[in-house]
């Protein structure tokens, strides 16, 4: 359920710089007028500047720097993605408090934020840094009509979407490192965990986590990582605003799934390709079995990599350690 406060956000939001009076509010949310000053003045605490005129009635003229439920909503032009959301200052990972909220049937679209997270992670329950407000830590419930051996297309998906709203925004070049790393200039900007609860033939939900670094300095970054990682604000020397990008993300996550549901997974393949870190190079692949040079070709439908091997042989990779500079290292 929308809270009314959000639903008067929303309201305020969609009237750009224009006033809406106090009697509009009233009738399209059905509350009363001293309900709505309430509301502003619980707004106002919450770091929104509103200007009330007599006989004019309200608008919003800045919105507060921080993340919260209402400022990410504020202004959010999507049809299901975002209309629940759930922010916590702090918590241990947005992906449990996602399975908790899926497992009691919160619906497809539910986000939940965090601005720090203590124990968040990555696959095989690798640890991931979220400090507090320096980045992106947010998780998206979705319930997908696909089956579930499908389901690594999310990831991929999701990877163009990040890599769109970096690229479209900052004009950085951005890759997509296989299967679920945004590099900027061969390091990690941002990683994807993808979660599911399934059974054989059916999706019951899927929690997509996002973990994106933005307004880490370089002495900011955690020693183990200073060599790999980056952040958004060493690529640019700008500080940005993390609710714009979480926006960002959230619209353009919409309409590309969107566009995934209605077309399929062709056109997700092609701009993935288009990102592609390395593609068309030779690297070294170790696979359970065996060490070997291939040229890494692209994606196949279900997320594994195509890599073609000496023999002239196209194999897909599910999982397996590559060698990334293996080319460079050679050509030394
Ligand atoms: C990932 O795992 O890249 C998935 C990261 C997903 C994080 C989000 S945040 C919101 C949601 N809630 C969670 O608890 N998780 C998700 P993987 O490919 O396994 O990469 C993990 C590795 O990346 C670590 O072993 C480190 O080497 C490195 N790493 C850790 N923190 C990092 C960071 N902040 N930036 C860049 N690299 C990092």
């Amino acid at each position: 359920m929308e809270s009314t406060r959000s639903k008067i956000i929303q309201v305020l939001s969609t009237n750009d710089d224009n006033f809406i009076s106090g009697q509009e509010i009233s009738e399209q949310l059905k509350i009363s007028r001293s309900a709505i000053w309430k509301h502003m003045k619980e707004l106002e605490k919450d770091g929104y500047v509103i200007e009330a005129k007599r006989n004019k009635g309200y608008r919003i003229i800045q919105s507060p720097g921080k993340v919260s439920e209402n400022t990410v909503q504020w202004g959010l032009e999507t049809k299901w993605l975002g209309k629940s959301i759930i922010h916590k200052e702090t918590t241990s990972s947005t992906q449990v408090i996602a399975h908790q909220l899926a497992m009691n049937n919160a619906p497809h679209g539910t986000v939940v934020i965090a601005d720090e997270q203590t124990a968040g992670r990555g696959r095989l329950n690798r640890e991931w840094y979220s400090a507090k407000n320096k980045g992106i830590w947010l998780s998206i419930i979705l319930r997908p009509t696909i089956l579930p051996y499908l389901a690594p297309q999310l990831t991929l998906l999701t990877a163009t979407v990040l890599a769109d709203v970096i690229k479209n925004n900052l004009d950085l070049d951005t890759k997509i490192k296989w299967p679920n790393d945004i590099i900027i200039q061969d390091k990690k900007v941002s990683g994807i965990l993808t979660e599911m609860q399934a059974e054989q033939d059916r999706i019951q939900y899927i929690v997509i986590g996002i973990g994106m670094n933005v307004n880490q300095k370089l002495e900011e970054i955690p020693d183990d990582i200073q060599s790999k990682a980056t952040s958004l604000m060493i690529q640019t020397g700008r500080i940005l605003d993390v609710t714009n990008l979480i926006q960002d993300i959230l619209i353009t996550f919409e309409k590309t799934y969107e566009e995934y549901c209605n077309h399929g997974f062709p056109i997700i393949k092609e701009r993935w390709e288009s990102y592609g870190y390395r593609l068309g190079e030779r690297t070294k692949i170790k696979t359970f079995q065996t060490v070997q040079d291939a040229i890494l070709m692209g994606i196949a439908d279900d997320g594994a990599l195509l890599a073609k091997y000496n023999d002239g042989e196209v194999k897909r990779i599910y999982s397996g350690e590559i060698d990334w500079f293996y080319n460079n290292e050679n050509s030394k």
